[in-house]
């Protein structure tokens, strides 16, 4: 039963997490959001971990608290797809009728946040946690240098797509499942530019984004941080594909994937991601 309306279910929700060498940070997480979801939420609640060459024992973690509860099941990819690669990987277990959302492995959005996500949705086909609305609470900043390359990224973000959304990169996202099928095809970019990819797949496809304050907090360990140079210069790299994608130009530019193959593998970031019939979309 509803707690809001006492009579209609709640729809069956899919969360999934990313995750990469967090043996660290991930099971206080998971055992949160199973244990908040399982509580408080009438649907049906499952939470999927998605690994890729993890070189941690973040498996086993995700293994153990697997065994104390049933919602939570994981996939795991050798192949290096990255964050987006993980999330498409997902993305494709939406289910009919249901909603689809994703955070990440470090516990930045509490289960409460999320939960106030799903009330929002309303007659929207996405709802976006946004860090940089006057009304979110940010219990804990990100670096300084860190905000400042975001704000960086929004401007060239908001240049190149005019989409008007404060924050394309906060991870906690709600979808309903048939946006994300009828725009999966779209879905590319395997680095953090992911967000991106999809927030303009959505928008091109007429689909409705609502963006709503978030709570949210930093949490130490970023991969992101710890690499900002080169993390950075492959989102920028990702954005302006994504951005070539959308022109008229893109199929000139065809000879140039060698180049742009070596470059993502320089900056050691995952390259986008190739359809089955071998073409990049
Ligand atoms: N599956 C997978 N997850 C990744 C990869 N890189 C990062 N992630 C996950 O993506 C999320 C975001 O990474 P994080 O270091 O928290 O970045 P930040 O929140 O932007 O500082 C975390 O859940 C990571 O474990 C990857 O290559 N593969
Ligand atoms: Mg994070």
């Amino acid at each position: 039963m509803n707690p809001d309306t006492g009579c209609v279910p709640d729809p069956s929700l899919l969360l999934l997490i990313p995750a990469y060498n967090e043996e660290a940070r991930i099971e206080p997480v998971l055992r949160d959001y199973a244990a908040f979801f399982e509580k408080n939420y009438s649907g049906q609640f499952r939470l999927v971990v998605i690994l890729n060459g993890c070189r941690d024992n973040t498996l086993g973690v995700v293994q153990r608290a697997a065994k104390d509860f049933s919602s939570v099941s994981w996939l795991d990819f050798p192949a290096p797809i990255g964050k987006g690669g993980a999330l498409i990987e997902g993305l494709k277990l939406a289910a009919d009728g249901g909603l689809i959302g994703y955070v990440d492995a470090d516990g930045a959005t509490a289960p409460a946040a999320f939960l106030e996500m799903i009330h929002h949705i309303g007659t929207a086909d996405c709802v976006i946690g946004s860090r940089w609305l006057p009304e979110s609470i940010l219990l804990k900043a990100q670096p300084k240098f860190r905000q400042f390359v975001s704000r960086c990224f929004h401007f060239i973000i908001e240049f190149f797509f005019w989409m008007h959304i404060k924050d394309t990169q906060c991870p906690c996202k709600l979808l309903r499942s048939e946006a994300v099928r009828k725009i999966h095809a779209s879905l590319c970019i395997a680095d953090l530019a992911f967000d991106v990819n999809l927030l303009v797949a959505l928008k091109r496809a007429g689909f409705r984004i609502r963006e709503e304050p978030i709570a949210w907090t930093d949490v130490a360990g970023s991969k992101v941080t710890a690499s900002l140079f080169r993390a950075s210069l492959a989102m920028f790299l990702s954005v302006l594909r994504l951005r070539l994608i959308y022109s008229p130009f893109y199929k000139w530019l065809k000879p140039l994937r060698p180049l742009e193959g070596w470059i993502y593998k320089k900056l050691r970031a995952p390259a986008p991601l190739r359809r089955p019939d071998g073409t990049v979309q």
